[in-house]
């Protein structure tokens, strides 16, 4: 089974024989709906027009892999890799709430684990306990160090300590978890501020990223997420979990075409290997 064989499938090309005019709407149409957006949809379909009248492709298998080749293209913006380019190096999830920051941190420490790496989980969502004992019991599950405070604590306390023990532990990566926060809520993105301020006086020359969590089943929502969080936290990734039984997949094109924003990992259940690193060509043979 393919790593996203959860996705829901735009199965278009099996129900038409022939590239007709109707195909190419009814392909918009789906596309649209998949919550492409509207602009990267169309223009996704023009260039699959042009090119198969171009070429003289009529044969719709053909068509699909010309079309996989167009979404794949549009999915490669910016750095796709995750930046470890110091030691330590940090690096940020934020977002609304329940999107799957937590979880998403438990299952990337343990990609990071089994690469090799020294990694350390900072609880810096200090809004209720349950939060960092939700993320010790990932910490125990990956067998990674976790730092963390009382209920109530300063995040930036968590994040101040994470990099000192991370400093003296030759930690080659912090994941910061964060509590979940509407980027309309000041306080809690002033929060956010702080924490980043506290990283560059600690580690100035710690390679840091900050990764936006967004629930793929909210479609276009987490489009909006996106754009008022890069505005206001200079997000250098996306994370898109909840892929499984999705139809809104497209989501992550829109975000590509339209924000820049590059979709770091992909995650499609709750289990700790159903999140992976995001490969675009494995996403668009599952989506089309
Ligand atoms: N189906 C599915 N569920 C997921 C996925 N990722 C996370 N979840 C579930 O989503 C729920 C919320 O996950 P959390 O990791 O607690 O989300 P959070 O963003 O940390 O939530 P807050 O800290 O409350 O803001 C949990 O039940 C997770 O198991 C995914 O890729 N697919
Ligand atoms: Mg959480």
């Amino acid at each position: 089974m393919g790593f996203f064989d959860k996705l829901k499938k735009i199965t278009i090309f099996n129900t038409y024989t022939a590239l007709t005019d109707d195909f190419y709407e009814e392909l918009e149409d789906r596309l649209i709906l998949s919550d492409m957006g509207t602009g990267p949809a169309a223009t996704a379909v023009e260039r699959l027009r042009t090119h198969c009248t171009e070429n003289k492709i009529g044969d719709m298998e053909k068509a699909k892999e010309v079309l996989r080749g167009i979404l794949a293209d549009m999915l490669n913006v910016g750095d796709k890799r995750l930046i470890l380019y110091s030691q330590p190096s940090i690096v940020l999830f934020i977002g609304v709430n329940g999107v799957g920051k937590t979880t998403t941190i438990g299952k990337i420490g343990n990609i990071l684990k089994n690469e090799g790496k020294k990694v350390m989980f900072a609880a810096a969502d200090t809004f209720r306990a349950a939060a960092s004992e939700q993320l010790t019991i990932w910490a125990e599950r990956c067998g990674v160090e976790i730092v963390k405070q009382g209920e109530g604590a300063d995040p930036a306390a968590v994040v101040f300590d994470a990099i000192n023990a991370a400093n003296a532990r030759y930690t080659d990566v912090v994941l910061v978890d964060t509590a979940g926060r509407l980027h309309n809520k000041t306080n809690l993105m002033n929060e956010l501020n702080k924490i980043d301020r506290v990283i560059k006086r600690e580690c100035p020359i710690c390679s840091k990223e900050t990764l936006l969590v967004l629930d793929a089943t909210t479609g276009q929502n987490g489009l909006n997420q996106a754009r008022q969080f890069k505005d206001s936290c200079g997000i250098t990734g996306i994370v898109l979990t909840k892929l499984d039984g999705t139809a809104k997949g497209g989501i992550a094109i829109a975000i590509a075409q339209e924000l820049g924003l590059p979709v770091k990992f992909a995650g499609v259940g709750e289990g700790i290997d159903d999140l992976r690193y995001f490969d675009a060509d494995e996403f668009v043979k599952a989506f089309i």
